[in-house]
């Protein structure tokens, strides 16, 4: 009897179990236990995977451990949750972080040591779950550790890929996709909870009528069904709290299609099983463009109403009042991947559970959170009605009345012309019918936010403008965030380790007291310790970078370096010709005080974007040609490390000098990479974009290389017609920079391969590479100038990590708790 099992369990005394005690001997003995009963291996034949996942398990328990404490206390104080609703998540390896939260490093380190494992040995194998394109899944994943370390119950709701972000290899200069392996070997991170289960629909079409009370009912009868299975990872905040990653997987239902099988016909019973896993089978690798698929339409509507049962079964279950679902639960959408579910919450409430119509909207409203994450066209997410409509028949008719309801409103009430009508509705009618899914989102939230100031300006001032006048209270800014715990304790330990030895440990939870170095940023011992610490990251990267790429450089160099996906607006180009320029006046004899640089670049191209895979191709055809050419390759070398991903990042920011933040102004809405950069005390090379601006308001202006135009520079030199061939024209520098990539001599004598980059670059420019070329290339020089003043550098160096204290992740959680949740850490005994 369920009742009687749990009143005789405490928690408290039961987790305090001496078997999984933090000790290097209850360690050892674990590893030992989940080596023979876990997975039923002896030590003769236990592989290194057989090892990694002993110990997997082994940490596992005692995350276990800690997680069951947090729900026990959440359940108990009835807490207010937060539900993180994320198409995308890129959590990094979970070992060595899941260790150090713990604070079980040494002792693990030591009891694998006494049963001859090297622990880094098991720490290097692990596949990291690719989950995510980029910065937004990264930043969801940080979120996650934040959450978790504060104490704010939390919900994070995804799906389960079985093919995560491809692999990127180079080969001949191009970048070639392979699949991604995370799962090949099994996942011992993750409990799949196969009772906790939700089916979901898809097409088929409605009925309407009076059901056999009377009631007016709507009845979506589907024309196929899917199931989606909770996989469950947990994950723990520094020293102690737990959250929980629930995935969804789609399986095929039991019952699929007995017809079929009857029938006899074997085949087509089976072929519905395998169409019903196609579900969550892939990842779209497309970082900001939508491709109007329907697959993709039938993952986020699969993963939404799945996280919404379980969010509406988790209220009902405690004896909560379905009407009150928003007091308990605040819901996040990380941007409109999930905005689905204002219509499916709806369905579910008015459909389902019989609510009325004004009721369930005042619930939706108020649980519903959006983020918005860009503002570029190619990425507001749209999707034409005729698809929508095959997909989802009944959410079609839903989204219809919502926005019957607010047109009439803001006709009526507001008195708002035709044309503005026109450009707030959900329905774009300018030319083939569309649903826009971020005026979907904007009016089923109770808030709206950015994440930079500026991004959260430009929002208000463009993309959303008449909604912000609408609703003026409704907009905010949540500047973006990253944790200090992997992006800077765990991925640069010895500068951790500096850093505490200094000031205490405070930091790692409260990123501010950072501010405490400040005093030491001219101390002459500090300041050489701080770049020896650099100095041996360096080599650490160089080691790594010769072993990957089989190009040597020498760790003395300036590290230079653009990690983050390969797109024209982020202009790794500018950074080419920069690259080239620097060249072009070695080979003249020119520059005598170049300071030797290693160029490096990593980075993923959508696998359908020809021209960033064709920027891929130019930086490995410079690469080729600088490193190999000995009259200037003892003054620089070029690097494309290959398959960016968190492993590999937790590689390249410790070792790096120089950080380049180099967008066109208005276009990052925030950028995370600039602020793990300079957390690992890189100086920033940038524009006015994203949070570079509120970088560098941080930091100093000093202590920032600031170029390029302004978003006003930017706007106004497209309202004037801008002309880039002007500007190629009267700049005979870069004139002679632009010739030389199509002068065959990086391509074997082909004019033709680089040719359209070229053009585009002379006569559209649409990111004006060419406006901001001058300001660029001078303000290297003071990078340079710089550089050759090593205690100056250190200075800025360290006071840069000093005043990074705004842009932990934890201060990011605050305010999303303070300004839209409404929840509280809780007490934990
Ligand atoms: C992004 C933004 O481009 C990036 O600037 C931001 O830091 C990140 C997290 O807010 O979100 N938007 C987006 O669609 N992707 C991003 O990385 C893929």
């Amino acid at each position: 009897d369920e009742k009687k099992f749990s009143d005789k369990i405490n928690i408290a005394s039961t987790s305090g179990s001496s078997r999984i005690s933090h000790s290097k001997e209850a360690i050892k003995a674990s590893f030992l236990d989940s080596l023979f009963y876990g997975i039923g291996r002896v030590p003769a034949l236990a592989t290194p995977n057989d090892r990694y996942t002993a110990l997997a398990l082994t940490i596992r328990d005692r995350i276990f451990q800690q997680f069951i404490l947090t729900t026990e206390s959440i359940s108990k104080q009835d807490a207010r949750a937060v539900a993180y609703l994320s198409a995308e998540y890129l959590p990094g390896p979970h070992l060595a972080n899941n260790l150090l939260n713990l604070e079980i490093t040494a002792q693990t380190r030591e009891a694998m040591e006494e049963l001859g494992i090297e622990l880094d040995d098991l720490i290097a194998i692990e596949e990291e779950p690719g989950l995510g394109n980029g910065g937004l899944g990264r930043l969801a994943s940080c979120y996650l550790d934040s959450l978790a370390t504060l104490g704010i119950p939390a919900i994070a709701y995804g799906i389960r890929y079985e093919f995560g972000i491809f692999d990127q290899v180079i080969k001949d200069g191009w970048q070639v996709e392979l699949t991604d392996k995370w799962l090949h070997y099994g996942n011992p991170w993750e409990v799949v909870r196969p009772e906790i289960a939700y089916e979901v629909k898809f097409g088929g079409r409605t009925e309407h009528g009076a059901d056999s009370n009377g009631k007016f009912q709507v009845t979506w009868v589907p024309g196929s069904e899917v199931k989606g299975t909770a996989y469950d990872t947990p994950i723990l905040g520094y020293k102690g709290n737990g959250a929980v990653l629930r995935l969804w997987r789609a399986e095929a239902i039991e019952s699929f299609d007995f017809a079929a099988f009857n029938l006899g016909d074997y085949y087509r019973a089976v072929e519905a099983k395998m169409l019903s896993e196609n579900i969550t089978k892939v990842l779209y690798p497309n970082d900001q463009a939508q491709g109007g698929k329907e697959l993709r339409l039938k993952q986020q509507y699969f993963f939404v109403t799945c996280s919404l049962q379980d969010i509406i079964r988790l209220h009902l279950i405690q004896g909560r009042n379905l009407e009150r679902l928003h007091e308990k639960f605040a819901i996040q959408l990380n941007d409109t991947h999930p905005a689905i579910a204002i219509a499916e919450l709806m369905r579910l409430l008015v459909d389902v559970h019989q609510l009325d119509w004004a009721k369930a909207w005042h619930i939706t409203q108020n649980c519903f959170a959006y983020t918005n994450h860009t503002l570029l066209p190619e990425a507001l997410e749209k999707w034409s009605i005729p698809l929508f409509e095959k997909v989802l028949p009944r959410h079609l008719e839903i989204i219809y009345e919502i926005n019957h309801r607010f047109l009439e409103e803001i006709r009526h009430q507001h008195s708002y012309n035709n044309a503005q009508i026109a450009g707030m509705s959900i329905i774009d009618e300018s030319g083939e019918r569309y649903i826009r899914m971020a005026h979907l989102a904007t009016i089923g939230s109770h808030s709206v936010n950015g994440v930079s100031a500026m991004h959260s300006e430009l929002l208000k001032k463009e993309v959303l403008h008449d909604f912000a006048g609408l609703w003026p209270d409704k907009f905010c800014n949540v500047t973006n965030g990253i944790t200090p715990r992997r992006f800077l304790y765990l991925s640069n330990t010895p500068l951790a380790e500096l850093i505490s030895s200094y000031i205490g440990n405070g930091w790692i939870t409260d990123l501010d007291q950072l501010r405490k170095l400040e005093p030491y940023a001219d101390d002459v011992s500090f300041q050489n310790s701080w770049m020896e610490i650099k100095l041996n990251n360096k080599q650490h990267l160089a080691a790594l970078l010769q072993k990957q790429t089989g190009i040597e450089i020498d760790p003395a160099m300036l590290f230079d370096i653009q990690a983050k996906r390969i797109h024209e607006y982020k202009r790794q180009h500018l950074k080419v010709l920069h690259i080239l320029s620097v060249y072009l006046r070695l080979k003249k004899g020119e520059l005598i005080n170049f300071s030797p640089s290693a160029f490096i670049f990593a980075g993923k191209a959508a696998p359908g974007y020809i021209m960033a895979k064709l920027l891929i191709k130019l930086i490995n055809s410079v690469a080729d040609l600088v490193n190999q050419d000995t009259e200037v390759n003892d003054k620089m070398k070029v690097v494309f490390m290959p398959d960016f991903n968190v492993k590999n990042a937790q590689n390249l920011y410790p070792a790096a000098d120089l950080s380049e933040q180099i967008s066109m102004a208005g276009m990052e809405a925030s950028g995370t990479g600039n602020m793990k950069f300079s957390l690992n005390g890189a100086l920033t090379i940038g524009t006015l974009d994203g949070a570079n601006v509120e970088i560098r308001q941080e930091v100093g202006e000093d202590n920032f290389f600031l170029f390029g135009l302004s978003v006003e520079q930017v706007q106004a030199n497209k309202t004037a017609g801008y002309q880039p061939y002007d500007i190629y024209q009267q700049n005979q520098h870069l004139r002679e920079v632009l010739d030389f990539i199509v002068s065959g001599a990086l391509s074997q004598g082909d004019t033709q391969l680089f040719r359209p980059l070229y053009e585009n670059l002379l006569y559209q420019d649409p990111f004006m590479l060419l406006a901001d070329y001058q300001s660029y290339i001078d303000c290297q020089e003071q990078v340079h100038e710089l550089w050759r003043e090593p205690k100056e550098w250190a200075r800025k160096s360290i006071l840069n990590v000093a005043r990074m204290g705004k842009f932990s992740s934890d201060r990011s959680i605050r305010d999303y708790s303070d300004l839209i949740w409404k929840v509280t850490p809780i007490n934990k005994k």
